[in-house]
């Protein structure tokens, strides 16, 4: 065992699941239906707004710039906050569906995470309800429970790209950044992740793609599977593969003094 790699801290959307597009979306559009506002996202637009981390956050950011005359609604913040619940409802509703899968390689390193009895964290900028509800629908009744802590939405000033929430979780782990590894999807995820001093893997989503990843340890097209493995799109693997609890152990090579990934016997065979 690598005593180096004591935590791996998880963000949510985009890395757990793809859940933006055809989860957040719709379930903000159909928010907006409930109230009576003529307000649709597309799909175009949603990657534009997705620049604002927060629903609440990305609703008035919206407002300001597309119907700038209703800021003047008197309660505004209330007002807000009252919409994002109506959203954050149906976002619960169409994950307790079963809507939104986990990305490749997901179940399988949490897996052998937990079988190493590396810790596992959750540090993300959306409500918590909804990372309660994606994570039963996906794992599980009971996997909430297997996080150390998850840390999530309001619970810091700043959200990310601000570092805050990093900090906050691993306060709460009692862990200094050098033994944990984050895993990201964003741009604005990885600075944040980054800000609090943590080696980060990306796998990208479809919204983050071309985004700026610079300072990552490993841009990966996912986690990967044994039977559907990942591309790398940054950084130097010496095979494709997949990412497993072996490979994050030794993730932080000590004598290269810097961050390094590798593919271990195990994930080459
Ligand atoms: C992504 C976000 C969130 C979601 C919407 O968070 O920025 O705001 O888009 O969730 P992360 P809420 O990638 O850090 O998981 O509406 O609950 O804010
Ligand atoms: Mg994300």
């Amino acid at each position: 065992m690598n005593s180096k790699v004591q935590a791996v801290l998880f963000d949510v959307d985009g890395t757990l699941a793809d859940t933006e597009r055809d989860g957040h979306r719709l379930a903000f559009n159909a928010a907006f239906e409930e109230l009576g506002l003529d307000w649709n996202w597309g799909v175009a637009l949603y990657g534009e707004l997705l620049a604002i981390t927060g629903g609440k956050e990305r609703i008035r950011h919206y407002m300001e710039n597309h119907t700038p005359a209703e800021l003047g609604r008197s309660g505004l913040d209330g007002w807000i906050a009252g919409l994002h619940k109506v959203k954050t409802k149906h976002y619960v509703s169409l994950l307790e569906s079963g809507g939104i899968p986990l990305r490749p390689g997901v179940a399988r390193l949490i897996r052998h995470l937990r079988d190493a009895n590396i810790k596992i964290a959750i540090a993300t900028t959306t409500t918590p309800e909804n990372v309660t509800a994606l994570l039963k629908s996906t794992l599980g009744e009971d996997s909430p429970g297997w996080f150390e802590v998850i840390g999530a939405g309001d619970i810091v000033r700043g959200k990310k790209p601000e570092p805050d929430i990093y900090h906050w979780v691993l306060d709460q782990l009692g862990l200094p950044a050098q033994q944990c590894i984050a895993i990201e999807d964003s741009e604005n995820g990885l600075r944040a992740s980054l800000g609090a001093g943590l080696d980060t893997v990306i796998t990208v989503s479809d919204y983050t793609r071309s985004q700026d990843f610079s300072g990552a340890a490993l841009v990966l097209s996912d986690l990967g599977e044994p039977t559907q493995p990942f591309a790398v799109l940054e950084g130097n693997v010496p095979h494709s593969g997949w990412v497993d609890t072996e490979l994050l152990l030794t993730l932080k090579d000590e004598s290269a003094g810097s961050c390094g990934i590798y593919l271990s016997e195990k994930a080459v065979r």
